[in-house]
């Protein structure tokens, strides 16, 4: 509980710590319609206090036709008053929120990179389109960027609704199955910024994080072009063993490993899982250990998780992490 509480403190998740130039836009708009909210309330507390004290006994209550003009102009002032700040107030925050607006939107179609994103339950896939679809990069639930130039990010699901949202770089945006939609995430420096669906999506709701690893862009070309190449080859016995059994089990029926028979596209591809950080869209980490459990038991980890527990003898196991563990 206290790790959940401080994670939602910590700057790299967080609206209140931006790290991008619109989440800045969003967090001052935060901050402005807060301290708008919190004047407001100050202004009331302080008349409802006043109306308090100020209160004059009434010795008896007049006869309820007898108008005093006089009482009744004071009345109307203070409405006509109220009504007119109450105007000017809401006029000036949709003023703001519109240029907020503006100035995200002033990014798009200034972007130099597209990743694709197609939600799913509970994983996001990740796709760097290439004009030439054999070169496009397919990874999962970690996304890439260069740090200081705008990205393009396309939203799509597959099953139902989710939320992309990284509120240290921006705000959130809806991934609704047939309706694409589109966002822009700019990080200002290196870093490593989490994300959590922000839509309810089913049982494994709150284990469908992203990670964004902004870097510079040597970096980030690097990490491209290794992505870009096929898997490595079984380096020795016990990784052929795990690429058999890997490929004979079941497994290839819903994973990619490009470069083997492997083709599956129901669950994330793995051609370079070893170079990922978590499993399972940061419901572990990334560690032989991690792995094992997660392959001989995924529904203990991730309940309804849609990858079914497979039977596989302790040495076939043992080999199919080795040979995934190689995947980098
Ligand atoms: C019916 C389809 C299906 C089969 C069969 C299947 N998986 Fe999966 N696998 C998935 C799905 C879906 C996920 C994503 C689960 C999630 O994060 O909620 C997944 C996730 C994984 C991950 C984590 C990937 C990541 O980047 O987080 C690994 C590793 C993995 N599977 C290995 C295997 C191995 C090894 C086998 C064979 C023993 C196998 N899978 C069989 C569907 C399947
Ligand atoms: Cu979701």
């Amino acid at each position: 509980m206290s790790i959940l509480v401080l994670s939602g403190c910590s700057d790299w998740q967080s609206s209140l710590h931006a790290h991008g130039a619109n989440a800045r836009a969003i967090l001052d708009l935060i901050w402005s319609f807060g301290a708008v909210a919190a004047i407001t309330w100050l202004l009331v507390m302080l008349a409802l206090t006043m109306a308090l004290f100020h209160h004059r006994r009434v010795q008896a209550a007049p006869p309820p036709l007898r108008i005093d003009s006089h009482q009744e102009r004071r009345f109307g002032r203070a409405v006509g008053s109220g009504v007119a700040s109450t105007v000017l107030v809401l006029a000036a925050l949709t003023i703001t929120s519109f240029f907020a607006g503006k100035s995200i939107a002033s990014l798009s179609g200034k972007e130099t990179l597209t990743v694709r994103i197609t939600g799913h339950q509970w994983w996001w896939e990740i796709r760097y389109p290439n004009d030439d679809p054999s070169r496009t990069i397919v990874t999962a639930n970690e996304i890439h960027l260069p740090f200081g130039e705008p990205v393009k990010v396309e939203l799509d699901s597959t099953d139902v609704i989710h939320s992309f949202w990284v509120p240290s770089l921006a705000g959130k945006r809806d991934l609704i199955p047939g309706r694409p939609s589109e966002l822009t995430l700019v990080a200002d420096k290196p870093g490593t910024y989490r994300g959590q669906c922000a839509e309810f999506c089913g049982y494994q709701h709150a284990h469908m994080a992203i990670t964004v690893v902004a870097e510079n862009r040597e970096a980030f070309d690097a990490w491209r072009s290794r992505q870009d190449a096929v898997a490595v080859a079984p380096a020795g016995d016990e990784e052929r063993r795990g690429q058999r059994a890997f490929l004979s089990t079941g497994c290839a029926l819903c994973h990619t490993v490009r470069g083997t028979a492997a083709s599956g596209t129901i669950g994330p591809d793995l051609t370079h899982l070893a170079s990922r950080r978590a499993l399972a869209a940061d419901t572990l980490a990334m560690t032989p250990g991690a792995l094992a459990a997660w392959i001989a038991d995924p529904q203990s980890t991730k309940p309804g998780a849609k990858m079914p527990r497979i039977d596989l003898s302790a040495d076939d196991l043992n080999a199919v992490v080795t040979y995934l563990g190689s995947l980098e």
